[in-house]
């Protein structure tokens, strides 16, 4: 039986256990305390080597990070799908799910909270979530307002409600944020409320979760690595800024990488093996969501706590990603996931290439 762990509280965790439901998939439910510190035990750091939930063992088989593990269950559980199969859509979907998971949910985490708490109090610590879970919030509302129908881009349920449900429980039931200048964001956070598939992975403490739970350059370098592996760059659609125009215009690197695959798919981004895809997600993620949006972190620390900090925090939080991702693919190949180029090594490399005159990490 699959097995998940996972925090009733972590919007991350909670994206996984809807998407479990949805699937009809049974699992068995393992509790990590964030609050008591679990994430940082020796036995779970060897299941997720960043110390996050939620991650998902299938047999001998583990993957964490939220994206990959529900790509994971959306290739070897097809039915119902998690993504729609128009290609604009599907990339809408990636859009939305990334700006909660890499431009607010890095931003509001535990251990960020704190830091702010403890070296500049409760309000500030308030002032700070609510202020960038309203920015990834007014984008949303305007990015949905072409695509929404019942729920985020339709009438039927896909990628981008999982990611955008738990954000906003927790905006309305943690960070008491005032919903009324996003009407479209409330009337969703509503409609989720009556499904059971989310009802039965909303909160409630983990024991009632029964079975059944100008950083931005380096994103759009990524996507020139991807748009040069896909003999793409006479095109070149995209300045330095990683939004691309097809007819439509797509933005976020990993929304634009996943378009440009299905498009263009005879230079494959991902391998076709599902465990290994999962890899190449769970790096891709280790990057673009834990270290890279925490990059932006330093500037405040800087004129909060002082120049000192700025560095220390930087080095702090790309070093834990690294460790993570040191260990996650020792085992691979010439590149990040074997012998051949995709995703995740690239990725990595720019952020090793991009960390490395910045910050000057070992
Ligand atoms: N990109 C990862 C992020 C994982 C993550 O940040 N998890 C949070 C809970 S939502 C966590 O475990 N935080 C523990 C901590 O901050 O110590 C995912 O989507 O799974």
């Amino acid at each position: 039986m699959l097995k998940l762990y996972s925090y009733w509280r972590s919007s991350c965790s909670h994206r996984v256990r809807i998407g479990l439901n949805l699937k009809g998939l049974e699992y068995e439910y393992k509790a990590v305390n964030l609050v008591k510190g679990e994430q940082f035990s020796p036995d779970f750091l060897k299941i997720n080597p960043i110390g996050y939930v939620p991650a998902l063992v299938d047999g001998d088989f583990v993957v964490s990070d939220s994206f990959a593990i529900l790509m994971y269950l959306e290739e070897k559980y097809p039915q119902p799908p998690l993504l729609p199969s128009d290609l604009k859509r599907k990339a809408i979907n990636y859009q939305a799910a990334n700006i909660v998971s890499s431009s607010i949910q890095p931003l509001q985490n535990l251990a960020v909270v704190k830091y702010i708490e403890e070296k500049a109090g409760a309000d500030e610590r308030d002032i700070w979530a609510k202020t960038h879970i309203g920015k990834g919030f007014a984008a949303l509302e305007k990015l949905l307002k072409d695509y929404a129908g019942k729920y985020a881009t339709g009438d039927e349920v896909f990628l981008a409600d999982l990611y955008l449900a738990p954000q906003l429980y927790a905006a309305v039931n943690r960070f008491n944020l005032d919903m009324t200048q996003f009407p479209l964001l409330l009337r969703l956070h509503e409609a989720y409320s009556k499904l059971p598939a989310f009802q039965n992975a909303a909160s409630g403490k983990d024991s009632k979760l029964k079975l059944n739970s100008h950083w931005r350059s380096s994103c759009a370098q990524l996507v020139i690595i991807a748009l040069n592996l896909k003999e793409f760059m006479t095109l070149n659609p995209i300045g330095d800024m990683p939004v691309m125009v097809d007819g439509d215009v797509v933005s976020d690197s990993f929304a634009i990488l996943m378009y440009l695959e299905e498009k263009n798919p005879q230079h494959p981004l991902l391998p076709s093996d599902l465990k290994r895809k999962a890899i190449n997600y769970q790096a891709a993620y280790l990057v673009s969501s834990s270290i890279q949006p925490l990059q932006s972190l330093p500037k405040y620390f800087e004129e909060k706590v002082g120049a000192d900090e700025k560095v220390v925090r930087a080095r702090t939080h790309i070093g834990k990603g690294f460790a993570a991702l040191g260990k996650l693919l020792k085992d691979y190949g010439k590149y990040a996931t074997g012998d051949e180029v995709f995703p995740a090594s690239v990725y990595c490399f720019i952020h090793v290439h991009h960390s490395k005159p910045i910050y000057s990490t070992q």
